[in-house]
């Protein structure tokens, strides 16, 4: 990895002050035996730091307290069983615990930040002398979010407003030190999440400097080559992960004029413009003699969504010509004209290019090898501005396709309807996707959501899914831009 200290001081120096805010819960009446259990619901989700007043009565405590505890986001995560998962991530981001307490009465602080709602602690065992007393359970919760930068549109009714609620509570919970995914699981800043956090916070709590940091840190992390990590860490010092996704590096591009439009940040723009134009260079690896995406052999070449059949091919094109574009545009404002002409060349030979992915017998958008379709397949057409037909998806709605299953991917389907014009088509689908998370309980939005499927997951197991996760924030970008009646 090489770091480009310039950047990361800059970095470091937006580096924010987190906001704490206690919240105490009175403990459980009932003094607790061997096996009993006690739930405490913190009726809303928080991300922060726990501490358990504990006490006892009977006799002077003569062994240590062994304890359960268990965190949970959902309800459902407090009746999975860590045991029953073989899924491919790490069983580390289940959030329980097993404590000895030695000292009674005490105040135990736990040493890890949570993300969760309910908490549910079990006594494993106790001695028979005595029976322990939870006097409090405090939760001291932390954000870099500002809620009274936050403004209050009219929606047009009740539904849309809550909606609106639970998707800036969502992104709330992720802003910490950078914007992470989620605050359960990863915990760290990803570059396609960052997008459109930065998207939504623009418009509700509006921390530009948080989104400065984070474009800092991943251009001061760029690799040897230029090649933009689609994640990194920041603790115990910043560093980029190994991964890279062509999806991911490109919509760094995007976010950048995303920044620029938001604030008119001339300094940020010229500082990250190389880095931003790297990236559209690098994927010139990926483009074959006819214009057209080559898929190489990695499984998470390109990320697209967390469906593992989608075929990506098209997609990707797709997001290459909506990142290309705004390249463009940014190259227009720096004045940067040479590299204008020549991205606005290639956008023109491949958005024609893009064409061969076309099915003339369906009108529909095929991807990859086995000609597959998809939602992603034509949502990307449309954004890349290879389409705009507004029959497109109701045509779709004819075959059997791949669907999709994350709220990042149905952020971008509702951006292809009202590029579309189908603004009525967009509102439903908020409504029912982001409007049916909460009909299902959500009180923050989730990483997958699939309305057929509850149990949906890429990691083998939903006991590792995050509930809380900053990708799915965007209905309040959505609606406060183009959707609420008034604007303040
Ligand atoms: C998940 C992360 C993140 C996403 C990546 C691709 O592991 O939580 O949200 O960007 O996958």
């Amino acid at each position: 990895m090489s770091t480009d200290r310039n950047f990361l001081e800059k970095a470091a120096s937006w580096k924010p002050d987190l906001l704490k805010k206690t919240i105490l819960l009175e403990g459980e009446k009932r003094p607790l035996g061997r096996g009993d259990t006690a739930v405490y619901d913190f009726q809303e989700h928080r991300t922060g730091y726990v501490s358990l007043d504990l006490s006892y009565e009977g006799h002077h405590p003569d062994a240590p307290v062994w304890l359960k505890l268990q965190f949970a986001e959902n309800i459902r995560e407090l009746s999975e069983d860590p045991d029953k998962y073989h899924g491919w991530i790490s069983t580390g981001w289940i959030q329980q615990e097993q404590i000895h307490v030695d000292l009674i009465p005490s105040a135990v602080r736990l040493p890890r930040r949570y993300a969760f709602r309910y908490l549910k602690i079990e006594v494993l065992d106790i001695s028979s002398r005595f029976l322990l007393r939870i006097d409090r359970v405090c939760c001291e919760s932390v954000t870099s979010a500002d809620e009274e930068k936050l403004t209050y549109p009219v929606f047009r009714d009740e539904e849309l407003r809550k909606i609106d609620e639970v998707a800036c509570k969502t992104l709330k919970e992720c802003m910490q030190d950078v914007f992470e995914d989620g605050p359960k699981r990863d915990r760290r800043l990803w570059l396609g999440d960052l997008r459109l956090q930065a998207l939504t916070n623009s418009v509700t709590y509006r921390h530009f400097d948080l989104v400065r940091r984070c474009l800092y840190l991943f251009a001061g992390t760029a690799a040897e080559d230029g090649k933009l990590a689609a994640s990194l860490f920041t603790e115990p010092e910043v560093e980029a992960d190994d991964s890279y996704m062509l999806d991911y590096s490109l919509l760094y591009v995007k976010a950048l004029e995303d920044h620029y439009l938001a604030t008119g940040d001339e300094e940020t723009l010229r500082d990250l413009w190389p880095t931003a134009k790297k990236q559209l260079e690098l994927a010139e690896a990926y483009f074959t003699e006819e214009e057209t995406i080559r898929v190489p052999n990695e499984m998470i070449w390109c990320f697209i969504d967390w469906n593992l059949q989608l075929d990506k091919q098209m997609s990707a094109h797709g997001v290459w010509l909506y990142c290309a574009r705004a390249a463009e545009r940014l190259a227009e404002v720096l004045k940067d004209e040479a590299f204008r002409s020549m991205i606005h060349e290639k956008i023109g030979q491949r958005t024609q290019s893009a064409r061969q992915f076309l099915d003339p017998d369906s009108g529909l958008f095929r991807s990859g090898p086995d000609r597959q379709l998809s939602y992603a397949s034509q949502v990307w057409a449309v954004l890349g501005e290879v389409t705009d037909d507004p029959a497109i998806f109701d045509r779709l709605s004819q075959y059997p396709s791949q669907k999709m299953v994350s709220p990042y991917m149905y952020h971008y389907y509702a951006e292809a309807l009202l590029q579309l014009g189908l603004t009525e088509k967009a509102e439903e689908v908020i409504r029912s996707y982001w409007g049916g998370m909460i009909r299902d309980g959500a009180d923050t939005f989730w990483e997958l959501y699939d309305p057929e499927d509850p149990d949906t997951s890429p990691y083998g197991g939903t006991i590792v899914n995050s509930y809380c996760h900053a990708w799915s924030c965007t209905p309040s970008y959505l609606l406060r831009t183009r959707l609420s009646v008034n604007k303040e």
